[in-house]
């Protein structure tokens, strides 16, 4: 574009723009809020999006593509304006334009909320392989729940988490299409019985509660180019608004239970990760938007191919991002069957063919087994199909294998009167998957081993990926200017271009100006930290970063410990030389984890103690962010030096926000679990920190009943003086920490803490040691980011489509 086109079009940017805000505010652009401001920016984007999205829906339905829909009871998609206007090539129209007006960009941005439609990394994956399957003009869509309060906004009080309602849709969603005339009805409990139409056997559903289900739909676009996919949320509503009998007898108050009733499906995100819990509404929650997903997928592809299931699995792939969503199997098999008329035989063929099944975590406490009573009472029909599904798949085993009964009962989908989701989600999908290497290997060894006897076939592994669009261009501006001017844009289509960066690892004049957006990035957090947490910290002192939700596995104590640990030693020794460090922690917990939620008290006990003591000459300072999402995830992550990502071996099933880091230069300091190894494969084991024990060796202790934590603790002094510290007042008065003292001493330390607390205190040491030396430093950040192209989601969705959805 020449300088006279680009004049032209900001002219007329800025002229659609104030008769944009005249008409959403009805106010002229100087009286205009900053929020109006930001309504007008939304819907004038909106209207270029929604003409490129009714093309692809157009192009979509005529060549009958294949299409993939993704299956998520959350997508954690972030805040949307800044990725729009990207993608639509406008970033500096609109930028400049904006300044031209003498209006704040930033904080018009930050006008807009962050959908927490999820908890932390399958809801966010989710939003990364929506963003690179339009980057790649590949059709792929989202099926999942509008949720009226998303996952709670976290507050630190004294220290503590304070949960709040997250209210996003307070001032409206502009992104958003609601589309009743697309609505369906969803059948909640009610009896089944069986008749004989016109010679055939039919199930007739009776007595049933109805639900309305509302499709919302938010378009995804893709990165410079023309293609509009759809994420659709679907929203819980009351037929009629009010139960008319019961009203007009003068019960209004039943009569507006039964609507708050039917709406509370889709009131609220549950915000557990990771645990298990077997809510009624839940399951209600799972069946809501598997049925209305998959109802609208079959009336569409009927629609424009002639009334006709014919090709059905050959065009349409259901991806079920973990097992949320397994009732896709069953329901598919109820529609096909009751709906569509199909025999068992053709509609489970049918079935099969076309879901495939992630899986997204090993710990036991996570796996879904819903009670077969509540299954019953709530969705009969299904039940029915679940049982012969079993039924069938178990009399095929037992004929396989006749004398092995023990491992037979195993592999029964229902088993002690519970519903194993997992075992439901690999029986009737053609495909399983693990996201990262190792996490592939437990499952086919491990947890699902019975399966994998069964249908090796089946098994397949994709590692991870996030989008370099949202996590390094729009994220880190800097860092892509200069990529751009110095190694070309081609990165921009393919992130296994940074490659090119290795030949600038002994530029002194390019290694300058990393070094100087590192730093301006590190300026741009300490400045939120000094407005979050009235806390000064030192932009050169190294940014040591955990993000992530809090659980015990991934081991916020063990990084929390070597703080203590560190401030004795400082105690001690005043003039101990290290590089000065800024110890950075961020996470929710969910609000029924309790050990959790101590961790949380933990780290902001000793932040205090750590920042108010003068003696320390400000060597270490430490610091709990409060409510990480997604939007300050971006602040965070080009910003940091060093990524904490310390799971114990073989609990984190692969990790996202590692790659994150890396991308943004960050060095792991990690163990040898989930993604971390690939990084460690990609990168090298000198651009890398690795500690702590393997995961089999995690296994073959767990197999034994675990280690003696006592031990530990009984030859090693350091340890002693940092777990009498938790119990002693030392982090303040009345503040005790018995409870994590007992899980490392008495509870015998589930998840190695103490164990392989030496070897992290090794690796920080050492940590420390490479960044005192600058040179060795920048290469080592430089390398990660030349190699972090396999960590791009494009790369993980060209997997997907190679080997499990067969597009390629
Ligand atoms: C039923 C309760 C529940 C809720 C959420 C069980 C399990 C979950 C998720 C599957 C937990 C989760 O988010 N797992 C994370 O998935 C990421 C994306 O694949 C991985 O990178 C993380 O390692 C894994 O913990």
């Amino acid at each position: 574009m020449n300088s006279s086109e680009k004049k032209k079009q900001k002219e007329a940017f800025k002229a659609a723009y104030i008769n944009k805000i005249e008409e959403v505010s009805g106010d002229c652009l100087a009286e205009s809020s900053v929020l109006k401001q930001y309504q007008a920016l939304a819907e004038l984007v909106m209207d270029d999006i929604t003409t490129q999205w009714a093309k692809s829906n157009t192009k979509y339905n005529k060549h009958q593509n294949k299409q993939v829909y993704f299956f998520s009871i959350e997508f954690l998609i972030g805040r949307l304006l800044k990725s729009y206007i990207n993608n639509l090539g406008l970033e500096d129209i609109v930028t400049e334009s904006l300044k031209e007006l003498g209006l704040d960009f930033t904080a018009i941005q930050e006008q807009e909320s962050d959908p927490g439609l999820g908890n932390g990394g399958l809801g966010r994956l989710m939003a990364c392989y929506l963003d690179s399957s339009a980057a790649m003009d590949m059709p792929a869509h989202g099926n999942g729940i509008r949720y009226k309060y998303g996952l709670f906004e976290q507050r630190i009080i004294n220290g503590e988490q304070v949960e709040v309602a997250d209210n996003w849709l307070r001032n409206g969603y502009p992104f958003e299409i609601r589309k009743p005339d697309k609505a369906v009805i969803i059948k909640f409990g009610g009896t089944i019985h069986s008749e004989k139409i016109n010679g055939n056997l039919t199930f007739v559903h009776e007595n049933y509660e109805p639900i309305l289900a509302v499709p919302y739909d938010i378009p995804v676009k893709g990165y410079h180019n023309e293609t509009v996919n759809s994420l659709r949320l679907w929203s819980a509503e009351t037929l009629e608004d009010f139960d008319l009998p019961k009203f007009n007898q003068g019960q209004f108050l039943d009569a507006v239970r039964h609507k708050s009733e039917a709406e509370s499906i889709s009131q609220i995100l549950y915000p557990n990760d990771n645990g298990f819990d077997g809510k009624l509404l839940r399951l209600k929650q799972e069946y809501f938007f598997v049925c209305a997903g998959l109802k609208r997928i079959v009336r569409r592809y009927k629609q424009f191919n002639n009334n006709s299931m014919d090709g059905f699995s050959q065009k349409i792939c259901i991806h079920i991002n973990d097992t949320h969503p397994a009732m896709c199997g069953p329901e598919l098999m109820r529609i096909l069957m009751d709906e569509e008329g199909f025999g068992w035989d053709d509609a489970w063929k049918m079935t099969v063919e076309s879901i495939s099944f992630t899986n997204h975590t090993v710990l036991p406490e996570a796996l879904e087994k819903w009670p077969v009573s509540m299954m019953k009472s709530l969705l009969p029909r299904i039940y029915m199909i679940i049982e012969e599904i079993n039924q069938r798949f178990t009399q095929e085993i037992y004929a396989k294998y006749p004398h092995d009964m023990e491992r037979n009962y195993g592999l029964s989908i229902i088993n002690n009167d519970q519903i194993h989701m997992a075992s439901l989600a690999i029986v009737a999908s053609h495909s399983i998957n693990g996201v990262a290497e190792l996490h592939s290997k437990i499952l086919r060894e491990e947890t699902f081993k019975g399966f994998y006897q069964v249908f090796p076939e089946r098994f397949h592994s994709v590692t991870n990926g996030v989008t370099p669009r949202r996590f390094l261009m729009n994220s880190n501006p800097d860092l892509k200017d200069l990529l751009n001017e110095s190694i070309g844009t081609q990165w921009q289509g393919n992130l296994f271009e940074l490659k090119r960066l290795l030949n600038y690892l002994n530029d002194p004049i390019f290694s300058d100006k990393f070094n100087a957006v590192k730093l301006s990035n590190k300026i741009r957090l300490a400045e939120h930290i000094k407005k979050h947490n009235n806390l000064i910290v030192d932009p050169a002192s190294v940014f040591d970063i955990q993000v992530k939700r809090i659980h015990a596995y991934k081991r916020q104590l063990l990084d929390a410990l070597h703080v203590l640990y560190l401030y004795n030693q400082l105690k001690e020794n005043p003039h101990l030389e290290i590089a000065p460090r800024t110890f950075i922690f961020a996470g929710k917990a969910a609000p029924g984890y309790y050990y959790a939620k101590q961790i949380i008290r933990l780290i902001n006990a000793i932040a205090k103690m750590v920042n108010s003591d003068k003696t320390l000459n400000e060597k270490i300072r430490v610091v709990f962010l409060e409510n990480f999402n997604v939007s300050l995830a971006e602040i965070i992550y080009p910003a940091a030096n060093v990524s904490e990502q310390i799971s114990t071996a073989g609990k984190e099933a692969s990790g996202t926000g590692n790659m994150k880091f890396m991308m943004n230069g960050a060095i792991t300091l990690g163990t040898m679990d989930g993604a971390n190894i690939e990084i460690a494969e990609a990168v090298g084991p000198t651009n890398i920190v690795t500690f702590g024990l393997s995961s089999d060796e995690v296994s073959q202790y767990e197999k034994y009943g675990g280690y003696r934590s006592i031990d530990i603790y009984e030859k090693d002094p350091r340890i002693q003086q940092v777990m009498h510290q938790l119990i002693d007042g030392t982090l303040g008065f009345g503040l005790n920490f018995q409870n994590i003292y007992d899980s490392l001493l008495l509870h015998n330390d589930t998840y190695f803490v103490l164990k392989d607390f030496n070897a992290y205190v090794d690796a920080q040491n050492r940590v420390d040691q490479l960044y005192r030396n600058e040179r060795t430093w920048t290469k080592m950040s430089m390398t990660n980011i030349a190699h972090s192209g396999m960590f791009s989601s494009d790369r993980s969705i060209l997997d997907y489509q190679r080997e499990i959805w067969k597009i390629i």
